[in-house]
């Protein structure tokens, strides 16, 4: 650890506080390996504290009524819009993806912010008719208690964002866990909240591993919900053990997302689409279009546009203008992506371009991996079954219709999904059977707006969504209320005259 690195701390309880223990780990910037500064290493006698103070902070919160929740939850969208640039930046060092992405990646938490805090004063439930004279019967959304929010390094303000502000506007409290390659911008997304008027408790940070952090989180009998976003390993053994008490947990796991590209589209559109939906974020998005099935009729022809736009992105530090392309986020990753490479080859697939590190120059000092297409791809292939997280897409030819729809569902995964195609009945075929959260036509695999589900199918979650009204769900209870006023014994289902 470098000598003299800024330190930072967790914010439990309106207090920022340094880890019980005193340990510390090392955020660093995968572009140039700098240290950006120490961050607490928790433990679990952290977590006992933060959900301590978030079980205190409940009673309060939950009777605070819902329109002035939300007035603080619009003063957060303020402040992420005060300092969209200053997060960006620091997302930017972070984790490595470019700052036009950075900026994206905080306005999807501003947009979030501004549309969850609307249900501050939505938040609906319904009334129905009873089945007797003079009773009211309704049903209203009732907050569970303390959530445990863990996140993902790859959209370290957005995914937060997804999280926090429904939890938080539903009357829960909260402790996040973020990841550990990007403590930094989490606690700063923490300040935002503490900028505008959150109170004490409602929302903790505590900043350290999965083991010690996040499995204590999860296992904490005062943690009521558990959101997850991040690997489908990790998922289920968290899905396992809160299934052991019947724990609630939303899961967001992997995917393996492919686009359909049928004789008859718009190539150069395309192209585009696919590009920036393989290699936007080094390929590291949930959402990232790791296999293009493409029809034989025009497969040669978007082979090549594919090829020739991947030479020429610039690979560089994610802050400098004219990169395109920055680092993977560490080491570690840099390696799994190479060793799929090195499996794409023994299965017989055909390297088009990248496959290798890059490390001319400055692009040494970090964790550069160049864009990556296989062609003659095998639909079972492992590099076409497996997600790898990293700028490296596969071409899988097709004969039909049917057959790319057939091996796009050929998948344990079943996220995003896109058809290129100016035949409005193929598109609309292929909606229909796409077995997927989210399905484009004629746009790439990534780009989700927050107001809509955004989730998947299969072995990519367990059915919740996030985004959209649909994540109210995940951090309310369904209450149904009856309200007797006939002032005599009324039995249901039985005094019928
Ligand atoms: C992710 O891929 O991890 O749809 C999240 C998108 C973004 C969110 C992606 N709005 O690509």
């Amino acid at each position: 650890m470098s000598a003299g690195a800024e330190t930072f701390k967790n914010y439990i309880n309106g207090r920022w506080v340094g880890a019980r223990s005193g340990a510390m780990m090392e955020s660093v910037n995968p572009a140039t390996g700098e240290a950006l500064g120490l961050v607490p290493r928790s433990g679990p006698e952290d977590v006992e504290d933060a959900v301590r103070a978030a079980a205190e902070a409940f009673p309060a919160w939950r009777r605070t009524p819902a329109p002035r929740r939300a007035e603080i939850l619009f003063r957060a969208a303020e402040r992420l819009v005060a300092r969209k640039e200053e997060l960006a930046r620091l997302m930017t060092r972070e984790m490595g993806k470019v700052l036009a992405e950075t900026r994206g990646d905080v306005q999807e938490a501003i947009d979030m912010s501004y549309f969850i805090a609307g249900e501050g004063r939505r938040l609906h439930g319904y009334t129905a008719p009873s089945e007797m004279p003079q009773k009211a019967a309704y049903c209203v959304r009732a907050p569970l208690g303390v959530v445990g929010i863990i996140t993902p390094w790859n959209f370290p303000v957005a995914i937060p964002s997804w999280k926090i502000v429904p939890a938080l506007v539903c009357g829960n409290t909260v402790v996040f866990k973020p990841a550990s390659y990007t403590p930094l911008v989490g606690l700063k997304f923490v300040e935002i909240f503490e900028e505008a008027g959150l109170p004490p408790g409602a929302l903790n940070i505590v900043t350290g591993p999965g083991q010690g952090v996040g499995d204590a989180l999860v296992a904490h009998p005062q943690v009521r919900v558990v959101s997850f976003t991040g690997s489908t390993e990790t998922g289920l053994r968290l899905a396992e053990q809160c299934a052991r008490v019947g724990k609630r947990i939303s899961l967001e796991m992997g995917g393996k997302n492919a686009a359909i590209v049928m004789p008859d589209a718009d190539l150069g559109l395309a192209t585009d689409a696919l590009i920036w939906s393989a290699f936007g974020t080094s390929g590291q998005r949930c959402t990232a279009c790791s296999r293009i099935i493409v029809h034989k009729a025009v497969k040669a022809d978007l082979a090549d546009q594919l090829v020739e736009r991947a030479k020429r992105l610039r690979l560089g530090d994610g802050l400098e203008p004219d990169t395109d392309v920055g680092p993977v986020v560490s080491g570690a990753q840099l390696d799994r992506i190479h060793q799929y490479v090195q499996v794409g080859r023994q299965e017989g697939a055909r390297l088009l371009v990248g496959g290798s590190r890059a490390q001319e120059g400055a692009l040494g000092r970090g964790y550069f991996y160049t864009p990556t297409i296989f062609d003659r791809v095998g639909p079972r292939m492992r590099i076409a079954q497996e997600e790898i997280f990293g700028p490296v897409t596969d071409i899988i030819e097709t004969e039909s219709f049917e057959s790319a729809v057939t091996v796009l569902n050929e998948s344990r995964y079943g996220l995003s999904a896109s058809i290129f195609t100016r035949d409005i009945n193929a598109a609309m075929r292929a909606i229909d059977d796409i077995d997927t959260g989210i399905v484009y036509v004629n746009h790439g695999t990534i780009g989700a707006e927050v107001h809509l589900p955004f989730g998947g199918t299969k072995e990519t979650g367990n059915g919740h969504r996030e985004g959209g009204l649909q994540v109210l769900d995940v951090f309310s209870e369904w209450k149904a209320v009856y309200v007797d006023y006939s002032g005599r014994l009324q039995r249901a289902q039985i005094d019928r005259e």
